[in-house]
């Protein structure tokens, strides 16, 4: 980890950060611990093969047709968000619930693996299959008709609010079905910012509305397969891509770890605030 920052510091302004080749096994070891503790992310390489990966995104496309051919807007009350392509047919950009609504990324929770992640979460925690917005698959493209593009700076431990709930540690676990090299945009994140007061959670940045780039920011890139994760409580973003169309495609699926009162979803489940707040500013 040589040309990581140093414990406990934001990297300054256009400072090449690169991260360790971390690879994981049955837990997380001491330095990977270490390092997600200290940062508040960390990225996995490899954790399954590319032709897996690929497999996964096929899948994704089966549900992604299923949902499109069914005319539903929402599944367990998440609304799902649409976009249209240049030949006017339309795309899933976020699916909720992925692993309930096909058996290859059921399979992939299954890895255990992810009991090793749930150490480190700490003890009581599981995947929230059920909650939440499941297993979400985000498809970030750039052209005209999408409407996930990108996304504005936000903690994702905000929705603990809008459930009500004091915002406690929340992991959330990337999987990345496609490459995301600068390219397609992708994951800007503020290292060090999940050890936040309250206050700085909520008013850092303006929720979702701001999105200019930030000089303390780092860019994740990542290969189809890898693995991340990062702590609810750290500020992020993603940032447009510079490709157009089909070239711009990110798919990157996300994974809460919960702990806390299982509230499971449903079909009659009713639609969280939340989602209000995102589609006000235009998501
Ligand atoms: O683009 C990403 O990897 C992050 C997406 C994100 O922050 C979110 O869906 O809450
Ligand atoms: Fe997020």
């Amino acid at each position: 980890m040589s040309d990581a920052p140093e414990t406990g510091t934001l990297p300054r302004a256009n400072r090449v950060i690169s991260i360790p080749h971390f690879e994981l096994g049955d837990r997380l070891s001491a330095e990977q611990s270490d390092f997600f503790e200290t940062y508040g992310f960390i990225r996995f390489k490899g954790f399954v093969a590319r032709a897996r990966a690929a497999e996964l995104h096929a899948a994704m496309n089966e549900i992604d047709r299923a949902l499109v051919a069914s005319r539903v807007d929402k599944v367990n009350g998440v609304p799902l968000i649409f976009g249209r392509r240049a030949d006017g047919t339309r795309y899933l950009q976020r699916i909720p619930f992925a692993s309930l609504q096909h058996p290859a990324f059921r399979e992939f929770l299954r890895d255990p693996r992810f009991r090793g992640i749930l150490e480190t979460a700490g003890t009581g925690y599981r995947i929230g299959e059920e909650e939440r917005d499941g297993l979400v698959i985000n498809r970030f493209r750039n052209e005209p008709g999408a409407r996930y593009k990108r996304l504005g700076w936000h903690t994702d431990s905000l929705r603990d609010l809008f459930y009500l709930e004091k915002p406690r540690r929340y992991l959330n676990v990337g999987f990345y079905l496609t490459d995301s090299p600068p390219e397609v945009g992708g994951l800007r994140l503020l290292p060090c910012t999940h050890n936040q007061p309250i206050s700085s959670l909520l008013l850092r940045k303006r929720y979702f509305i701001d999105d200019r780039p930030d000089p303390d920011e780092f860019a994740v890139t990542a290969e189809a397969g890898d693995l991340t994760i990062h702590d609810g409580r750290l500020w992020h973003r993603t940032a447009l891509a510079t490709l157009h169309g089909d070239a711009s495609e990110r798919c990157v699926s996300y994974l809460p770890l919960m702990d806390g009162p299982l509230k499971r979803k449903h079909a009659g489940s009713s639609t969280p605030l939340y989602f209000r707040l995102k589609k006000l500013v235009g998501y």
